[in-house]
């Protein structure tokens, strides 16, 4: 298993039951997610990270609301709750996930003007986080994903995955989504025409 990474997405508290950002169940992940954790010798987390005033904010945009869309620069953008604020108890992993043994911690959505739902790639699908380079380096060939969301932090990331050519997991009794408009069924369809293993 030394080719093989975990990489454990955004479970924190503002994903979980009573967080900002609350995905349905998103605290039940934990213990699955806990269960991986110690059965792999790469484990990889995953930190929602964004500015106060961050441009993903619907607050940041007058007469926007959360859930509804913008247009960027970089393409379309959700607009989000305030959530993940950098330094906030919000932004911190719960407090339950096993994360001492996790060997990286790669920040994401740190830059004031874009966001970034992919662990390797930013929302213009062009910057890297530098993930990919750290993994290969390692000599990683395949992760598995779980964490928070399903449609989107992990199914970005798995589709960015096969993309850089690793091979691809998501484990789904220890992921949960937000299903906004359709999302879960989209980016199922994505993941599984992608070659993304859904287990
Ligand atoms: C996420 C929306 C905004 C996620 C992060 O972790 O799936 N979703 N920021
Ligand atoms: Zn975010």
């Amino acid at each position: 298993m030394a080719d093989e990474a975990l990489i454990v997405i955004d479970v924190q508290n503002d994903f979980c039951p009573g967080g900002a950002l609350a995905v349905a169940d998103g605290d039940r992940v934990v213990p699955v997610v806990n269960g991986l954790i110690r059965r792999f010798e790469h484990v990889v987390l995953t930190q929602d990270w964004h500015p106060a005033g961050h441009s993903s904010f619907a607050s940041s945009h007058p007469g926007k609301a959360p859930f509804q869309a913008v247009t960027m620069p970089y393409g379309e953008q959700t607009l989000w709750p305030d959530h993940c604020v950098q330094g906030t108890k919000g932004a911190d992993f719960h407090p339950g996930l096993e994360w001492t043994s996790a060997e990286l911690v790669i920040r994401k959505g740190f830059r004031q003007a874009i966001d970034s739902y992919s662990a390797f790639f930013e929302n213009d699908h062009e910057t890297p986080t530098g993930l990919g380079g750290y993994l290969r380096e390692r000599g990683v060939s395949k992760v598995t994903l779980a964490g928070l969301a399903t449609d989107f932090c992990v199914a970005y990331s798995a589709l960015d995955a096969r993309r850089l050519g690793f091979e691809a997991s998501v484990v789904l009794e220890g992921s949960r989504a937000i299903d906004l408009g359709g999302s879960l069924a989209a980016m199922t369809a994505m993941m599984k025409d992608a070659g993304v293993a859904l287990v």
